[in-house]
């Protein structure tokens, strides 16, 4: 057999979709998976599913590595944590110097820089990559984003421009972020972003839906799709809500619970860790974390019996509500890159990547391709004249929905997050003096003053009882 040009490591969900990727561009590939005591065809049967000339199944590491050219470039595509760990080990009595890995799976980024490191010594190279857009993404083409040095991406750049995504101008959707981590964190990122865009629509559903059926709901959905607010997760939610299991609605019948594999609660420790104030995010994970209080959000409900009411709502104040929200969730979601950035001297190009978000992953949208340029002319998403525009025109329709969300008692935290955000964000004083003086009553933290203009920190005795 002659040498693969690539392999893969995990033919689970990701791994199968990729392998047919690959092979469907004509490039060899070798495919492996262990075999467990419950599961020994997994190879066998992908063989059979998938005939081809380009694919090589194996179920023995070493005869996997014996089969690929060298260096050999190899994708991990196992679940994160201890798994890509043992993976490593279990795989590196086969390699040889200069040989490449590829974490393609949702790595932390902190995981990546330590096995980059300690693989480093032993001379074998290592690249993480954030692979967007499930299932259907890796078989027709993700956005891909890659961390490690140019010298080692350079010698995949090639096939991984072939099996990627393709946006407008028909540009592959991979680039390489920047050093180390840095590809595992915007895909984290990425996600915390998709955690609040989810959320976001949940929320518009559950406030239409106080007064209009699946169908209108659906019906309305696709009237925004048309518009500037297209976007793959708007296109799906809208086909979600008129799929039917016998007379009723699909959607009626699933639990109310959220589920979740970590990676925004990852965004929102980086937020927390670095500072930036990525609310969204931190009030999609905790939409997630109530959700998950089935029993007592059942039990307490019972209790209030919140009133609601069949208000005539206006689903244009909602899109222009909407529409605003999400400007500020990208806006915080690039801002928490860009500060990551900097504290680790990543030097990320933020327009690239609103580039490779454009197609080929789950937050693609056209608000994604107009963030291209603007991100571009801007650092930051607000501060662009056009986006500040935009912004102030949503205000009014944020006050009718708050209100009307609220006298519904309908939770709709993302929303509110946003305009807390908006108001913080544009106000000049701040209540954050009184915090300054609480600090230094109980823990003589100290203040500055607003009439000096230099560092000097201040203190006062303030118990009045001495
Ligand atoms: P799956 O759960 O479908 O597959 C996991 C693969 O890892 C299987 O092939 C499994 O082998 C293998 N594996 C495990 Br688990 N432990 C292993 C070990 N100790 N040694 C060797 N192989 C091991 O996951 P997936 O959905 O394909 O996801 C893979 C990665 O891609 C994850 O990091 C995930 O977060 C990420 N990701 C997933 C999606 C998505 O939409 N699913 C999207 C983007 C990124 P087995 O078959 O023998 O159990």
């Amino acid at each position: 057999m002659n040498k693969s040009e690539i392999g893969i490591v995990g033919l689970g969900v990701m791994g199968r979709s990729l392998a047919k990727n690959v092979a469907g561009k004509g490039i060899s590939i070798s495919v492996y998976n262990r075999t467990t005591f419950t599961e020994q065809e997994v190879v066998a049967d992908f063989l059979k599913a998938n005939p081809s000339e380009f694919i090589q199944g194996f179920t023995q590491l070493e005869e996997f590595c014996e089969s690929l050219s060298t260096p050999r470039k190899i994708i991990l595509m196992v679940s994160a944590g201890s798994a890509v760990d043992h993976v490593i080990n279990q795989i590196k009595p086969f390699l040889q110097g200069k040989d490449i890995l590829i974490d393609g799976g949702n790595s932390h980024f902190k995981d990546t820089q330590r096995r980059l490191l300690q693989l480093k010594h032993e001379n074998i190279h290592y690249l993480g990559c954030g692979v967007s857009g499930g299932e259907q993404g890796a078989l027709h083409g993700p956005s891909m984003m890659v961390g490690g040095s140019l010298a080692v991406y350079s010698q995949v750049a090639d096939i991984f421009e072939q099996i990627a995504a393709k946006d407008t101008t028909n540009l592959p959707c991979v680039t390489l972020v920047g050093p180390n981590g840095s590809g595992h964190f915007v895909k984290t990122v990425h996600n915390g972003i998709e955690y609040a865009e989810m959320q976001l629509l949940a929320e518009c559903y559950a406030f239409l839906a106080t007064y209009y059926s699946h169908n209108e709901i659906a019906a309305i959905l696709k009237e925004w799709n048309k518009t500037a607010l297209g976007s793959y997760l708007l296109e799906i939610t809208q086909q979600i809500l008129l799929k039917k299991e016998g007379d009723d609605f699909l959607l009626n019948k699933i639990l109310d619970v959220a589920g979740a594999k970590g990676t925004g609660s990852w965004a929102a420790q980086s937020a927390l860790e670095l500072g930036v104030p990525a609310t969204m995010i931190l009030s999609a994970v905790a939409a997630r974390a109530i959700s998950q209080q089935k029993e007592r959000r059942k039990k307490w409900s019972e209790e209030m019996k919140p009133s609601i009411q069949q208000d005539k709502i206006d689903p244009d104040m909602l899109r222009q509500a909407y529409q605003f929200a999400r400007l500020i969730n990208h806006h915080q979601g690039f801002e928490l890159i860009q500060t990551a950035s900097e504290s680790y001297s990543w030097d990320v190009n933020l327009s690239e990547l609103a580039r490779i978000w454009t197609h080929g992953c789950i937050i693609k949208s056209k608000l994604m391709e107009k963030l291209v340029t603007i991100l571009d002319e801007e650092e930051s998403i607000l501060q662009h004249s056009s986006v500040l525009r935009d912004w102030k025109k949503g205000e009014n329709a944020l006050h009718i929905i708050l209100n009307q969300a609220f006298s519904l008692s309908i939770a709709i935290p993302c929303i509110s997050s946003s305009y807390n955000y908006f108001i913080s964000m544009t106000t000049h004083e701040s209540p954050a003096n009184l915090l300054q003086a609480q600090r230094d009553f109980f823990g003589a933290h100290g203040y500055r003053r607003t009439d000096h203009a230099d560092d000097t920190l201040f203190s006062t005795k303030w118990n009045l009882d001495g």
